[in-house]
């Protein structure tokens, strides 16, 4: 199978510079050489063009910080996604903040009739511009993409929704806002917090979600950074305490390699600045390798 990387250099989803330079840093870890080690074929598409911040007039609509910034990078992406799954490729996206799933998902939706979508993250992502406390976009694309959010954002790529919230499990969850939570119960979102981590472990959690997932016809992971614990994925700009471990998420990636689900992936929110000599980039890609197959023996 053929893998095509996309860098997309966004950092308009959130406040903390330097996450715009996460594909950089993912490239210098050697991602497309450890894939090809795994006897893929890998083609690197390059980076996205990015609005820079410093050049983008306050573009703030309500409470939704460089909206029209973050609505050019998506159409952008989905685009690009679309074609690279067209092509018979599987995309594998780097970030960049994870406002850009609005855009992979709004890409990789296009082709599945009933997509299931894997959330590795500390946090839901669920929010909306009346439920955010900060107004960053990057703490709202997976409301976004059940088709709750600004219109404009909804309707990237001029189709809404693009999951089904029954399509959705997300893991490592610690840090929810209220408006989240109460989505989450409205929608009846499958979501394994720290919490069931811990009691379950996470073969059982891998499991359940693997069976859970079994009636679609393709998965997207998306994985932020930061479901990791800080003490092994330092660099990311909302760390929270008490995360996944660097060896369950290798498990959770083994786990998914040998099911054979994924479909198309995307790896956010590594910031070299706030890291500790890369080990973040590194890391994600240990676990891009687990995710492709990589074995001890
Ligand atoms: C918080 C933080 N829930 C927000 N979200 C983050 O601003 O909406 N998502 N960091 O990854
Ligand atoms: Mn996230
Ligand atoms: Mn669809
Ligand atoms: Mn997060």
């Amino acid at each position: 199978k053929d893998i095509t990387v996309i860098g997309v250099p966004m950092d308009l989803g959130q406040m903390r510079r330097g996450v715009d330079m996460g594909p950089s840093a993912i490239r210098y870890a050697g991602v497309v050489e450890r894939l090809e080690n795994l006897d893929y074929r890998v083609e690197d598409f390059g980076d996205i063009n990015i609005a820079r911040p410093e050049k983008q007039s306050i573009e703030n609509e309500g409470n939704l910080k460089n909206l029209k910034g973050v609505i050019e990078a998506s159409e952008k992406l989905s685009q690009t996604v679309s074609n690279v799954i067209s092509n018979k490729k599987f995309p594998l996206v780097l970030g960049g903040d994870h406002s850009i799933a609005i855009g992979t998902l709004a890409g990789v939706s296009k082709h599945y009739e009933n997509l299931g979508v894997i959330w590795y993250d500390a946090h839901g992502d669920l929010n909306t511009a009346d439920t955010s406390p900060s107004g960053n976009i990057h703490g709202m694309p997976l409301a976004v993409s059940i088709g709750i959010g600004h219109e404009r954002l909804t309707n990237i790529s001029d189709y809404t929704p693009k999951i089904k919230p029954e399509n959705i499990v997300i893991i490592g969850a610690r840090s929810l806002d209220e408006g989240e939570r109460e989505l989450i119960k409205e929608k009846g979102i499958k979501v394994y917090t720290m919490h069931e981590v811990d009691r379950l472990g996470m073969a059982k959690v891998m499991e359940e979600t693997i069976e859970y997932l079994a009636h679609t016809d393709g998965v997207h992971l998306s994985l932020d950074l930061d479901g990791l614990d800080p003490h092994d994925a330092p660099g990311v700009g909302t760390p929270v305490l008490g995360g996944i471990s660097y060896r369950e998420s290798h498990l959770a990636m083994e786990m998914l390699a040998e099911a054979e689900i994924i479909t198309s992936a995307e790896f956010v929110e590594v910031n070299p600045i706030l890291d500790e000599k890369n080990k973040t980039a590194t890391v994600a890609v240990a676990l891009m390798g687990s995710l492709f197959g990589e074995k001890l023996l």
